[in-house]
């Protein structure tokens, strides 16, 4: 597939004649443990994790090599039922996510009903006919004896309801439980074929965008019930710092100012917390989550907004990486 792809040819002509790639759609319900086994695989903290649902909202490349293999995860926001403007894009994001994939990795958490979960993944996909798949059976750390469970039986009745279907793993991102496993059966998988992130880059999204989910991790990490559904964090300024002439390097890295919206005033008070405690602890928080991404010292400055509705508001969702889904409500209104 890929390299038929424009230029794709020409591209291997560059590499190692052994290369290898495979791109991976890593797929399943909210909070099931997709960004924490990317993260694993990784083998760093890139995508955001949190205990709340809905965390990721973006579909994202996360890439890694092992030896001459270029693993391509594409982490995709929880697929879920939803009438709801902001959760039918972020179902968009995850369908998009397995366009041009050779491999869905399908997570099923053992912790709750493994059937359901495929029942509602293919109802949520809206489609009939996937790539080749293998579901993984997650967080089995949780879960005791679960050598004894029948998941023989349950991957009959799966390959029953989905026949694209061709393995099931159990792992644990928690003890590691065949992690080493899969890493080796995606090397097995890769076709040979060119690495598309030749240059040593992680992923396709750059630091201003992992900034503001860095920024999001630590909100919805320090705030409790409902709130981090309403908020979204968006970057005012990113200016990286030129070393000045007869310098190698500059001290602080990057300048940041960036606004966490919310959708009413009180959630605002919240957000700021006493004496603005709850925003510099997001902020010291994020911060230092971001120099370790530069690599240096950033400036981080953030601001809490008032943005009645932003989940519904169009050029607010396109600046959040989330375009129009194929069944967009109608509700636009400007900033
Ligand atoms: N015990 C245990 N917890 C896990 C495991 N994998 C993930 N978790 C926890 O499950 C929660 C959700 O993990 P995420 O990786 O954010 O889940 P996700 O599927 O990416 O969630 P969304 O982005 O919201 O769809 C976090 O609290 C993780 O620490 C595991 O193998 N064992
Ligand atoms: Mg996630």
């Amino acid at each position: 597939m890929k390299n038929t792809q424009k230029g794709a040819q020409m591209l291997i002509e560059h590499q190692h004649p052994d290369n290898k790639s495979i791109m991976v759609a890593v797929l399943g319900a909210p909070n099931v443990g997709k960004s924490s086994l990317v993260n694993y695989l990784l083998g760093m903290d890139l995508s955001v994790v949190t205990n709340k649902a809905q965390t990721t909202r973006n579909k994202i490349h996360c890439v890694f090599t092992v030896d001459r293999t270029e693993i391509v995860l594409v982490d995709t926001p929880g697929l879920h039922k939803t009438n709801q403007e902001l959760n039918k894009r972020l179902n968009e994001q995850a369908r998009e996510g397995v366009d041009g994939a050779d491999l869905n990795l399908l997570l099923v958490d053992l912790t709750r009903p493994v059937l359901g979960q495929l029942e509602d993944f293919k109802e949520n996909m809206e489609s009939d006919k996937f790539a080749k798949t293998w579901v993984l059976f997650t967080k089995c750390d949780r879960v005791e004896n679960y050598k004894e469970l029948p998941l023989s039986l349950v991957m009959d009745k799966m390959q029953e309801l989905m026949p694209e279907i061709e393995k099931g793993i159990v792992i644990s991102t928690k003890d590691g439980t065949n992690m080493h496993n899969l890493t080796g059966l995606l090397v097995d998988e890769a076709a040979p074929g060119p690495h598309y992130y030749g240059d040593g880059s992680v992923s396709n999204k750059n630091e201003r965008f992992f900034a503001t989910e860095y920024i999001r991790e630590q909100a919805f990490e320090l705030l409790n019930a409902e709130l981090p559904y309403e908020l979204a964090v968006v970057i005012d300024e990113y200016k990286d710092m030129k070393p000045k002439r007869g310098e190698t390097e500059t001290k602080v890295k990057s300048h940041i100012s960036a606004s966490i919206l919310v959708n009413r005033p009180s959630q605002r008070a919240i957000v700021v917390g006493s004496k603005g405690g709850m925003i510099k602890e997001i902020g010291t928080r994020s911060r230092k989550k971001i120099e370790a991404m530069v690599g240096g010292q950033v400036h981080l400055n953030l601001h809490v907004k008032v943005s009645p509705k932003w989940f519904k508001n169009n050029n607010i969702l396109e600046e959040l990486g989330l375009p129009r889904a194929k069944n967009s409500n109608r509700v636009w209104r400007s900033r």
